[in-house]
């Protein structure tokens, strides 16, 4: 049946949270056997074991600052969103941060701070972060704005808050599209998404940065890309193995390793996948699918799952697996509230 827009958008954050919560069991294994997959799947319909059992990480921690500096903000605000990331892991920094990214964090505490996008500039050597930060809380951003010029400017700028390697904040803006081009029921053809996507990040990866950085690190000249024509290549084989992807695309903490990976989850588990309960849903799917990978499971599992929420909606989401995961219900109302945004009419529109 039809899916609405707001279930779609309750979906896409939804499914991020579930993704996350539900990921981090297996997250850095080399990858999952199917049935211990769905042996911890089924846990969750264990209705003994109480709510909210399944706590979010980073990833959940950081999106929440994105979708509530967005709302009180009504736009993109790089100083109240910084507050927000350096207040949040003040608070709370065992959530499983990246280990150079706390650097960033804790400077972005400082009162005296007055370039917030400096603190990201000086990781690694001087050529920022490359790692899937950015791109694991960067759903939001699709949720906030309508047009697509919009979602890459501002997923791109929220990036850079801690990620300044274009390829850190470029799979941030491809992730962020994806959700975009979801909400908007488009991958109901597939072709037409990856075809859509990969024609976003040729012009995305055009800039010199983007160039020269892909030089430095040894990669492609169009990094994603490429990626997305792997992407492209799996799925006409249809039926690759789990091996294929992960050596393929990857399942690292690396943006590059994880945002088109993640994409590929969503893509192939469309249809029913062998290895996987014929009673399962494509958000299901999804899920499970994203969690055999192992890897950075947490990340990978919450960026399909948000691109597959918002595909399918709110309504496909098992009612258990919502329980089980911490943040999933404020994440329902964050999303309710980003509709609102969305379709408020602003000056620039
Ligand atoms: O990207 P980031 O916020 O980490 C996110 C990941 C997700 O999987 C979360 O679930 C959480 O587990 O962490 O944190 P960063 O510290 O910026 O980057 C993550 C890691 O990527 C770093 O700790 C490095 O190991 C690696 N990395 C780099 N290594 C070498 N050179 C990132 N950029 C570089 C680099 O330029
Ligand atoms: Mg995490
Ligand atoms: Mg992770």
């Amino acid at each position: 049946g039809q899916v609405s827009t707001l279930s779609r958008f309750r979906g896409a954050l939804v499914g991020a949270v579930l993704g996350d919560c539900i990921g981090g069991e297996f997250e850095g294994a080399e990858d999952v056997p199917f049935d211990r997959v769905l042996q911890h799947l089924s846990g969750l319909e264990d209705d003994t074991r109480g709510d909210g059992i399944l706590q979010y990480s980073d990833d959940t921690a950081m999106m929440r600052c994105v979708s509530h500096s967005l709302l009180t903000r009504t736009g993109f605000d790089e100083q109240d969103m910084a507050r927000r990331f350096a207040k949040e892991y003040s608070l709370a920094p065992g959530r499983g941060y990246g280990s150079g990214v706390v650097q960033v964090l804790r400077k972005l505490a400082s009162p005296q701070l007055s370039d917030v996008f400096q603190p990201a500039q000086a990781q690694f050597g001087g050529r920022g972060s490359f790692g899937n930060g950015g791109a694991m809380r960067a759903a939001p951003f699709a949720l906030a704005f309508k047009n697509a010029a919009d979602v890459r400017r501002y997923s791109r700028l929220g990036a850079m808050l801690t990620h300044s390697c274009s390829l850190g904040y470029n799979g941030a803006v491809l992730q962020a599209l994806a959700v975009h081009l979801s909400l908007q029921g488009t991958l109901a053809l597939p072709q037409e998404f990856i075809n859509k996507l990969i024609s976003e990040m040729e012009a995305v990866e055009k800039d010199e940065t983007a160039q020269r950085d892909s030089k430095a690190l040894n990669l492609a000249e169009f990094p994603y890309c490429a990626r997305l024509h792997k992407v492209k290549e799996l799925m006409e084989r249809n039926g690759a193995s789990i091996e294929e992807v992960i050596s393929e695309l990857g399942n690292g903490i690396a943006a590059l390793e994880s945002v088109p990976t993640a994409i590929f989850c969503v893509l192939h588990c469309l249809e029913a996948r062998e290895g996987l309960p014929e009673h399962y849903g494509g958000l299901e799917r999804t899920i499970a699918y994203s969690l055999a990978l192992g890897g950075d499971t947490d990340t990978i599992a919450c960026m399909a799952g948000a691109i597959a929420g918002a595909h399918y909606g709110i309504l496909a989401i098992p009612q258990s697996w919502q329980r089980s995961c911490e943040g999933a219900e404020e994440a329902d109302q964050l999303a309710e509230r980003l509709y609102k945004l969305y379709h408020l009419e602003r000056p620039e529109d």
